[in-house]
């Protein structure tokens, strides 16, 4: 069964929850969170989880209209906040999650954030899509205020407008639980109306989504050959040196393997940090994640090689000092050519794992650099094609001049 995506952003005021709605709904603690009324997430994170045949992408944004900003400062922080939000998922969001938390009282600036938010994602997002989180879902005493959707349709004012506004969809979340049944449930019941939400697995998208996801396509496409062919490069030498590692030879070989692993670790971070989550990179990603696991293979084969290497060592010495005992010579000897039997067969693995790479990279290298090659040069083709007749038509002059 293929994984169904499922994109969501937490949108709130500061301090409301939303990196720990963010932790609830990954199910592990990603999102930094705060003890302090001061804005702790400071830009736009993004992390996934896999959950019931989902990928769930959640992505965090700073709260807005910070208290330690004026209006103004806020609005235009806002503006550029979720612009990156945008950016983030320009294919468009399955939800918006509008934290706040419960006991809190509601005021004017909640309406003034709703305001400049339609602005961005226009009159009817939250209508269509937006989902009211109620965090602090332990202080929600259900034998006082009965079910919590009984609770939410007997308030009035701001709070009330809030839940209208969001269609009438609002999951209480309790951030502190430690149930895994309690936590699972929220989770549930949240993932069953955004399923509902986007029945047919539409995203909410608007003009700036559009305008997004042309210009990430077009930086994308601008720097993939390039950033293809480094990273490709990089690759190439790393399969190259495992190539060449002798499994025998425990000092040199480990230390060599200790720096590919950093090569490794660094090309994947820098190839990550590329790919901007647009999964442009997915296929080199994906590579140096294998070869990566085939370094760190190697180390631990390397450290046991070692070992079998001084048994092996240990029993000549044996077989050396006991000439005169001919039988026990025999065994020993058989035991010595068992662990080096062993020796060979884990050299013969890890040169068909890399061999496998390698394979793996001619393939990539086919796909990926050659096409941008070909490309080029179909390009480059025309270029001269066009210049072709000047050219010509130059050479024809010559030629008559030279006469
Ligand atoms: N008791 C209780 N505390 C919670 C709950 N959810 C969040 N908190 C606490 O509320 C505080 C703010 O939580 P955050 O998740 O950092 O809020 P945020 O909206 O991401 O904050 P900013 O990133 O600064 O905008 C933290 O101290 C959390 O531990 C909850 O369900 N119950
Ligand atoms: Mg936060």
């Amino acid at each position: 069964m293929s994984l169904k995506e499922l994109d969501l952003l937490l949108i709130g005021r500061t301090g409301t929850g939303k990196s720990s709605t963010g932790n609830s709904i990954l199910n592990r603690n990603m999102f930094k969170t705060s003890d302090s009324m001061s804005s702790t997430t400071k830009k736009v994170e993004v992390e996934y989880s896999k959950y019931k045949g989902f990928i769930i992408k959640v992505v965090d944004a700073p709260g807005i209209f910070d208290t330690n900003l004026s209006v103004k400062d806020s609005t235009k922080e806002m503006y550029k906040e979720m612009g990156t939000a945008i950016a983030a998922s320009a294919q468009g969001y399955h939800a918006f999650l509008l934290v706040v938390r419960f006991g809190d009282r509601f005021t004017q600036e909640n309406n003034d954030t709703i305001k400049v938010m339609k602005e961005i994602f226009g009159h009817d997002f939250l209508k269509r899509y937006g989902v009211l989180i109620v965090s602090n879902g332990d202080q929600f005493d259900m034998n006082k205020s009965g079910s919590f959707q009984d609770w939410c349709l007997s308030q009035k004012g701001p709070f009330y407008d809030l839940f209208a506004e969001c269609g009438y969809r609002a999951v209480l979340f309790d951030n502190k639980s430690m149930e895994q049944i309690k936590k699972e449930q929220q989770l549930n019941q949240l993932l069953e109306i955004v399923k509902a939400l986007s029945s047919d697995g539409q995203r909410y998208t608007n003009k700036y989504f559009l305008k997004a996801g042309a210009e990430r396509a077009k930086i994308v496409k601008q720097n993939k050959p390039e950033i293809q062919e480094h990273n490709m490069k990089e690759a190439s030498l790393i399969i190259q040196k495992l190539g060449q590692l002798d499994i025998c030879d425990r000092a040199k070989t480990l230390h060599r393997l200790q720096k590919l692993q950093f090569r490794t670790e660094e090309m994947l971070n820098n190839v990550a940090y590329q790919d901007k989550h647009t999964g442009a990179l997915k296929d080199i990603i994906q590579h140096v994640n294998r070869i990566k696991e085939t370094v760190e293979s190697y180390i631990i084969w390397t450290e046991s090689a070692a070992g079998i290497q001084s048994i092996v060592i240990k029993l000549q010495q044996q077989i050396d000092e006991h000439q005169e005992h001919r039988e026990y010579q025999v065994n020993l000897i058989s035991e010595k050519k068992l662990n080096q039997n062993k020796l060979t067969a884990l050299d013969k693995h890890l040169k068909a794992r890399v061999k496998e790479l390698e394979l793996e990279h001619l393939d990539l290298s086919r796909n990926t650099v050659t096409r941008y090659a070909l490309m080029v040069g179909k390009v480059l083709a025309e270029t001269m094609l066009e210049a072709a007749p000047i050219a010509l038509g130059f050479l024809g002059a010559v030629a008559y001049l030279k006469k």
